[in-house]
């Protein structure tokens, strides 16, 4: 076949963490199953007009009953780890009080499985699925919702933290607030524009507070899932320069600076801003952490507004780069250029990095033999890797890969329509079809390539 042509990753040291990750609304399906509560993706997704062809997360990979073959899946794989997420509503049904028995049994059974299978489980305490009855009381605008998931961790680590040693607080917040809040493109719908930063605030606050019960309850590992654009200028311009730093204050920094430097960047250019006791949270969001989760998928470029606009800035398409099906640039060198960044920025500040999501989404063509031909997905992770050891050789701390995703899942506004999986499910009979990808990576996990 095709082998002998394919790409092969560099060497890496043994301790090097491989995983997949996922997230819980995206694969579990069975939502109402274990006395699980309503989240704010139940609402969004039944929401008319809210996500392609109406589809939800109800029966999404029907993970909640097939989770024994996804673990089977990941052993034959080989990765030493796997990265999902708890949810909140079946732990806390409507997001207060005691746990729920039948929440945690899932995740106990879960965490078993994987140990079983010689898997380190990574769970992520926040991905996206707030209680709607927290929604309800405001959600992340309101400062309790940091105290409300901070509970929720303590009775997570309580029951779990025996057997799970790494922790993520919160998956990329950025996107909370600005799909989230700022736009409405995803749950919980709000298009509040630059109303929705009090949402950064008490996310961040939540981590914190959420960093501080996890560690009384026991957890070893504590990180966050940050996800990072690299920021273009689209030229060298004093507007367009100007402006490609305050998308990057927004974007990046704000969620970053506060967990490491334990100050906020300067936000001037925003009118409606942070929330007035933000400075007094600041020694609490900047607990120490043990590894800083990064999610990279592409840049951003950005020029200046034009003068009276909402915002100082506007995207800019990106041209000149191949395209994944969800029509995001292709530029490994992004990855590597974040890695540096973020290592020369923060200096001794930044702990170990561990790469806690990257992949694409494909096309892929079935073949004659009934395989999945998702060559893209194999030239798009053997370009990242080299990425991230060429920042490695430049002295970046990287401990490990995790890749979006093991399995084609609900794909947020996207639905079923994008593909991110190593693994190729059939939503109608909820077949698991390993791609070329998945026997490639296979190959170059066990050494054999
Ligand atoms: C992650 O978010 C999520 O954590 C995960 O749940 C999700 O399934 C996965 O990625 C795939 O989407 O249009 O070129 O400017 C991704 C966050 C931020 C990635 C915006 C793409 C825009 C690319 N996304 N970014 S572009």
């Amino acid at each position: 076949g095709r082998d002998g042509l394919q790409p092969r990753f560099p060497r890496f040291s043994a301790h090097f963490r491989w995983g997949t990750a996922t997230s819980a609304y995206q694969i579990e399906g069975a939502v109402t199953e274990g006395g699980r509560g309503r989240s704010v993706w139940d609402t969004f997704a039944a929401t008319p007009g809210k996500t392609a062809r109406g589809e939800t997360g109800e029966i999404a990979c029907d993970h909640y009953r097939r989770y024994h073959e996804d673990i089977a899946l990941m052993a034959d794989l080989g990765v030493s780890d796997y990265r999902f997420s708890l949810a909140w509503p079946r732990i806390q049904p409507v997001g207060a009080g005691p746990a729920n028995p039948a929440g945690l049994d899932f995740y106990d059974r879960l965490v078993d499985a994987l140990l079983n299978a010689g898997i380190t489980p990574v769970a992520t305490l926040y991905h996206w699925d707030t209680p709607q009855a927290v929604e309800d009381a405001g959600g992340w605008m309101s400062r309790d919702t940091a105290h409300r998931f901070a509970d929720y961790a303590t009775l997570a680590a309580e029951a779990l933290s025996d057997r799970i040693r790494w922790w993520i607080t919160l998956n990329e917040p950025v996107i909370v607030t600005l799909l989230g809040y700022g736009l409405g493109t995803h749950a919980p719908g709000r298009n509040l524009m630059l109303g929705a930063l009090p949402t950064a605030h008490h996310q961040l606050l939540g981590h914190g507070l959420a960093t501080q019960a996890l560690r009384a309850a026991g957890a070893e590992h504590v990180g966050i899932a940050n996800n990072h654009m690299p920021v273009w200028a689209d030229s060298q311009h004093s507007e367009d320069v100007a402006a490609a730093a305050a998308f990057a204050d927004l974007y990046n920094w704000l969620f970053a600076d506060p967990l490491l430097t334990g100050a906020y960047p300067d936000l001037r250019w925003l009118d409606r801003g942070l929330p007035e006791q933000a400075a007094v949270d600041l020694p609490t969001i900047a607990q120490p952490l043990d590894f800083y989760g990064l999610n990279y998928y592409s840049p951003a470029r950005i020029r200046a507004a034009a003068p009276g606009s909402e915002l100082p800035f506007e995207l800019v398409e990106i041209t000149g780069y191949p395209r994944t099906a969800s029509k995001w640039p292709v530029v490994p060198a992004g990855l590597r250029e974040t890695l540096v960044g973020l290592t020369e920025r923060y200096r001794d500040a930044l702990p170990p990095i561990l790469i806690t999501e990257n992949g694409c989404s494909t096309a892929d063509p079935a073949t004659a033999e009934g395989t999945i031909d998702d060559q893209d997905r194999i030239d798009f992770l053997h370009a990242h890797v080299a990425a991230l050891c060429g920042a490695m050789d430049e002295g970046v701390d990287v401990r490990g890969y995790f890749i979006w995703s093991l399995l084609d899942n609900f794909e947020w506004a996207e639905g079923y329509g994008q593909r991110f999986g190593l693994v190729h499910v059939d939503f109608e009979t909820q077949r698991r079809t390993p791609k070329a990808s998945y026997h490639w990576l296979r190959r170059q996990l066990a050494g054999t390539a």
